[in-house]
């Protein structure tokens, strides 16, 4: 399963042949180019938290206020009955932003429990463990899994339970318009009638503050976009000398993605020595590792319909700069 860049794999305790596979595929070809979920490792998860706090990351903020102003909302969308329901959160992360939510749930007593999703085992753990320190009576089921594996993955629910799958932090941002339908469908086809998915958009706006969201002062984003060098250095035995790269992002307003590269300055080789392989950069290439797409509200409509999902709210911080968006499966 490519499509999301993380395909299943042999699991060998030394090598994560699919970081190999993946690495291997994305410096041979041309444009070179890497997969964002590379840049999750503990150090890249952590960079990422740090980032969410960054003046200029302005996405955070935003949808913070949104989960705060209408808890009772989102409460009343997921259990307009006495039916519980269960919350998956697909890209937890360090779960800041959903502890608002389930400690509003908990405040009205709501019957729920939750299933943190996150490609990085350190955050889950963490997360996990806190959680449970802080409500001990909380149903918490972690998946260490990619978000369309975990999908089909997930475990059995109760009969009787409403699914609300979170997706938020613009995580759809990251895929290109065919994957983020494909994943829309895929849950769609996961999930029943009445089951709920609150997603989180950053929305199309002012270029500039696009823009600067990605190069901060700071510097903070250049480190995380770095780190997965420093990744495979570590995981593949590679030789990447972090001095000869630049971070560089780019925002294309027409078509709402925000790319970020990795540019090689001077000409030069490297070598991965997992993967037997020597990688030549002509001076000035670049790697492109992430894309960060922003959306338009038709943009949004359209990937509901196109995905069979009717949109039951629509929800804005006071600026108009991020949605927090819920589809229902009709
Ligand atoms: C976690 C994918 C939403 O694209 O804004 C932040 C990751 N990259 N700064 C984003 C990120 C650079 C972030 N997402």
């Amino acid at each position: 399963m490519a499509i999301l860049g993380h395909p299943a794999g042999a699991v060998d305790p030394a090598i994560d042949t699919t970081v190999a596979e993946a690495v291997r595929q994305g410096l041979t070809q041309s444009p070179k180019r890497l997969p964002s979920w590379l840049l999750y490792d503990a150090e890249g998860s952590r960079l990422f938290a740090d980032i969410m706090h960054l003046p200029e990351y302005y996405l955070t903020r935003a949808e913070y206020e949104i989960l705060e102003q209408y808890q009772d909302d989102f409460l009343r969308a997921f259990q307009p009955d006495e039916k519980p329901f269960r919350l998956v959160g697909l890209g937890s992360g360090d779960g800041l932003k959903t502890k608002i939510l389930l400690e509003h749930f908990r405040s009205r007593q709501a019957r729920f429990t939750y299933v943190p999703v996150d490609i990085s085992g350190e955050a889950l753990r963490q997360l996990t463990a806190d959680l449970r320190e802080r409500w001990p009576d909380l149903v918490v089921e972690p998946v260490e899994d990619d978000y369309v594996k975990a999908l089909s993955n997930l475990p059995k629910r109760p009969a009787g339970t409403r699914q609300v799958v979170l997706f938020l932090g613009s995580n759809v941002g990251n895929f290109t318009p065919e994957e983020a339908l494909y994943f829309y469908r895929e849950l769609y086809r996961n999930l029943q009638p009445g089951d709920l998915v609150v997603s989180g958009f950053d929305l199309q706006k002012h270029p500039a503050i696009i823009h600067a969201a990605y190069n901060d002062e700071a510097g903070l984003t250049r480190a995380f976009n770095l780190n997965l060098l420093h990744r495979l250095n570590r995981e593949l035995g590679a030789d990447f000398d972090l001095a000869a790269f630049d971070h560089y992002e780019t925002y294309f307003p027409e078509t709402g993605e925000a790319r970020s590269y990795l540019v090689s300055c001077p000409a030069h080789r490297v070598y991965l020595k997992a993967l037997d392989l020597t990688v030549s950069f002509e001076a000035g290439e670049i790697i492109h590792t992430e894309i960060s797409r922003k959306f338009s509200r038709a943009g949004i409509e359209q990937l509901a319909a196109e995905s069979g999902f009717r949109i039951t709210a629509w929800l804005t911080d006071n600026r108009g700069y991020f949605a927090e968006v819920i589809f229902e499966v009709v």
